[in-house]
């Protein structure tokens, strides 16, 4: 048993204004971690949880693994940081070159940033600069879709649909549309895997948009291929496939959004190669770098880089960038975490447990007030009844109650969303899942 940690004093509480959080209640009953290995967390009193949700989707690789340890140590004695302002480290272009080679289609180049949300705001940004680069800068329309969850900078919560996240934030970035969301349970509750109904007419929405605002005032569309803070919403057959048509006919670029699906969540690299739809931009983080040293990316096809090498060459080609993008530390957890996936064939692992996890996940059918359970790859959504007048208190109860069992869930509203680190083995599943069920039943 790993020793416990000393505990903090209540008081110590007050200075961190935690995000996303509602601070108050948090402190008065704080739900602390304090160490972590493998699957499990531990409370500084030494209690053992299951992580059920690999941190916050991003540690796929499982906790404390000493190969990233030991390549962040390595890196962090022999260059701490460098500029990648007119400037360069080996480590970036070679990372960059790894990615490139795994990632399907013509994707073969990208850009570092530190979080999902820079990478959000840097894909926006490329494209907006390639459509202008291409002499059609009246292309300054961004088309997201409700629910859904693009990290927090301006042009994020534009193009996101979730609406607590944007209503405080006054008028947001001009010149945005949004698609209809794809949950549709009268149609497809219990779904397993991608839904039967709704994918290409859902789709076809954006045909509705582009009749809207005329397709030369449009630059890109970006969607998760399979949302996720949501609830986890897979798209429904055909969806994506048809909205990759739609974008080719008018000249849109189509971004995935690939943050939490990328890097072996669908047990393939990436959704792209999952659903064999090749976006024209891709944005990464969390599983990048295990979330050992904040990491974000995005990935761009030939045509789009190519497309932006347009003027003279000693002029910059984008003028956007942050400090620590390729930061070195960044870099080298990332070359050792797609060693792991690698030698450990960790996305062929998640998609020969994905199978398991869906008849675990749907074992959950017919507990009380249990209305809809999803499932893709090694991660699933169940959503509750809520309560009356009450939005989201049984789904907080919910994964409070799963804490107190010793399982770490997410929860969206009345739904809790569960995404284990790949390295889980199969009586875990069946630990989460139990925990899970005594949880829903608890709070019935
Ligand atoms: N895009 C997607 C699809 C995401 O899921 C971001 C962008 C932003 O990433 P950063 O690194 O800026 O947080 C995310 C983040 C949850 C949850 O509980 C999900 C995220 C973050 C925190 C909680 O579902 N996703």
């Amino acid at each position: 048993m790993t020793p416990p940690a000393t505990a903090p004093a209540a008081n110590n509480l007050e200075a961190f204004f935690m995000p996303f959080t509602a601070n108050r209640q948090f402190k008065k009953n704080p739900r602390l971690l304090a160490r972590a290995k493998g699957v499990h967390y531990w409370t500084p009193e030494g209690r053992k949880v299951i992580d059920g949700t690999a941190g916050l989707w991003c540690v796929n690789a499982g906790h404390g693994r000493e190969e990233i340890k030991e390549a962040i140590a390595r890196q962090l004695d022999e260059m701490d940081y460098a500029p990648s302002f007119q400037m360069g480290h080996p480590k970036s272009f070679e990372l960059a070159a790894r990615h490139a080679a795994m990632l399907p289609g013509d994707l073969d180049h990208a850009f570092y940033c530190n979080s999902g949300s820079e990478a959000v705001d840097s894909a926006l940004k490329i494209a907006l600069a390639w459509q202008r680069a291409r002499g059609q800068g009246t292309r300054t329309r961004l088309i997201g879709r409700e629910r859904g969850y693009h990290g927090v900078g301006f042009g994020g919560i534009s193009v996101g649909g979730m609406v607590n996240n944007r209503k405080q934030w006054g008028a947001l970035l001009p010149g945005v549309d949004h698609m209809p969301h794809t949950h549709l349970p009268a149609r497809n509750a219990f779904s397993r895997g991608l839904p039967e109904h709704g994918g290409v007419e859902l789709a076809d929405e954006l045909e509705r948009i582009v009749a809207l605002h005329d397709a030369s005032t449009i630059a890109a569309v970006i969607v998760e291929p399979c949302a996720g803070s949501t609830g986890y919403l897979p798209p429904p057959k055909g969806y994506l496939e048809r909205l990759r048509q739609i974008c080719d006919k008018h000249g849109i670029l189509l971004i995935f959004d690939e943050v939490i699906t990328g890097f072996g969540r669908l047990g393939t690299g990436f959704a792209a190669d999952y659903f064999n739809v090749i976006p024209d931009l891709m944005t990464v983080a969390k599983g990048i770098s295990n979330a050992t040293v904040p990491m974000g990316g995005v990935f761009l096809r030939k045509h789009i880089y190519d497309g932006l090498m347009n003027g003279p060459e000693n002029v910059v080609e984008l003028f956007h960038g942050y400090t620590y993008s390729a930061h070195p530390l960044a870099c080298a957890a990332a070359s050792a975490v797609l060693d792991i996936y690698k030698d450990e064939g960790l996305f062929q692992r998640s998609a020969e447990l994905s199978k398991y996890w869906e008849d675990g996940i749907h074992s959950l059918k017919g507990l009380p007030g249990v209305i809809d359970i999803r499932n893709l790859g090694l991660a699933g959504g169940i959503d509750m009844e809520g309560r009356k007048d009450a939005i989201g208190a049984r789904g907080f109860d919910t994964f409070v109650k799963a804490f107190e069992l010793g399982l770490m869930v997410r929860q969206a509203a009345d739904t809790i969303a569960m995404s284990p680190p790949l390295v889980i083995e199969k009586n875990q599943i069946d630990e989460i899942i139990d925990l899970a069920g005594k949880a829903i039943k608890a709070t019935a």
